[in-house]
């Protein structure tokens, strides 16, 4: 299972009260008062963790609280300061109040850390009210509560291309080819289930592009059928889109007709994302009838280039690689 959504109940620490106390000793009736202040309640806070690969640690563990602080003790003990917790989160992750749609932060790049909730102040110790008018103050104030919300984390995979196709079209067997990545590949769909992101090597002009397999889309995705709409928020933030069709038509289906379906997927999820630029490649380019289905498909949209591969075969590849590298740069 892969987890990209979530509800979490977080909350900070209390502070912990201040304290009333007065210097008792033998022969000393009137000793002046020693109450400490209470310790300050513990952060919660935010870090992006490159190893930190999915939610699920939030999924099992819904509630997050750090420590309260301790209350202020006698003889001007003050109360020690609760620990903060620190959550660790994928990168890509976006926090969300929950019920609101607005985006509260997001972690981006690994370290990174935000302080998501503060921990309660301590309260004051009777000893802090002393004054010249007042020797034996009976005043004490409480811990301030620490910050409580209800958030919703959801992961949106951090990359520069996105691979969208239907199911079997051949995209984690051009990802495990173009890249470090090795995606299961079989020849049934909906082999891949989880996304996966693979570095794409250009030593020559010393540079990466980094890529995502995404779960195979089908008609009605935006509509949540098949894998659904949870896996087209992984393309939303990639540059670049490639539409990875299947020419042998294998599966029965019209090469063409997928790009213009996957388009429309795309369109009815958010229409922000049907709008990045994108290549067109036509897999399979060593199947029978692919060669006919290239054609037909660039008759079908003249202004596209369709750029025809085998991934299997490893054709077509040096041309896709230096395509990519042109709309990504
Ligand atoms: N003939 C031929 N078959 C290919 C080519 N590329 C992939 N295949 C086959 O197509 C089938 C599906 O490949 P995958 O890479 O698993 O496809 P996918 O798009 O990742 O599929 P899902 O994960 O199910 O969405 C496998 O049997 C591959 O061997 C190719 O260039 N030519
Ligand atoms: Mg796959």
């Amino acid at each position: 299972m892969f987890y990209d959504e979530t509800k979490v109940y977080v909350k900070a620490g209390d502070g912990g009260d201040g304290c009333m106390s007065f210097l008792r000793q033998k022969y000393m009736p009137e000793g002046g008062p020693n109450g400490g202040n209470g310790g300050r309640g513990g952060d919660v806070l935010l870090q992006a963790d490159e190893n930190v690969s999915d939610l699920r640690a939030f999924h099992f563990k819904k509630h997050w609280k750090a420590r309260n602080g301790e209350p202020g003790r006698g003889s001007d003990q003050n109360g020690k300061g609760g620990e903060p917790i620190i959550l660790k989160l994928p990168l890509g992750t976006e926090i969300r109040i929950q019920g609101e749609e607005e985006l509260f932060c997001e972690l981006l790049k690994h370290g990174e850390e935000i302080l998501l909730l503060e921990g309660g102040k301590g309260g004051r110790g009777n000893a802090t009210f002393k004054s010249s008018v007042n020797q034996t103050p009976r005043q004490t104030t409480e811990g301030k509560d620490g910050g409580e919300e209800n958030y919703v984390f959801t992961l949106k995979t951090i990359a520069d291309v996105g691979l969208v196709g239907f199911p079997n079209a051949g995209k984690s067997t051009l990802l495990n080819i173009l890249s470090n990545a090795t995606p299961k590949i079989a020849s049934y769909p909906f082999t891949t289930l989880v996304p996966t992101v693979g570095i794409i090597n250009y030593p020559e002009e010393y540079r990466t592009i980094s890529m995502a397999d995404v779960p195979g889309l089908i008609e009605g995705a935006a509509e949540n059928r098949g894998l659904g709409h949870r896996f087209l928020r992984h393309v939303e933030r990639c540059n670049l889109l490639v539409f990875l069709i299947d020419l042998s038509a294998v599966d029965g289906r019209e090469p063409w007709e997928d790009f213009v379906h996957l388009r429309q997927e795309l369109e009815d999820y958010d229409p922000q994302v049907a709008k990045k630029p994108f290549l067109l490649v036509g897999n399979k380019i060593d199947e029978e009838n692919s060669m006919q289905n290239l054609k037909l498909c660039q008759s079908k949209f003249p202004e596209i280039e369709v750029l025809a591969i085998s991934a299997i075969l490893e054709e077509g590849l040096s041309n896709l690689r230096q395509k990519l590298l042109e709309k990504i740069s």
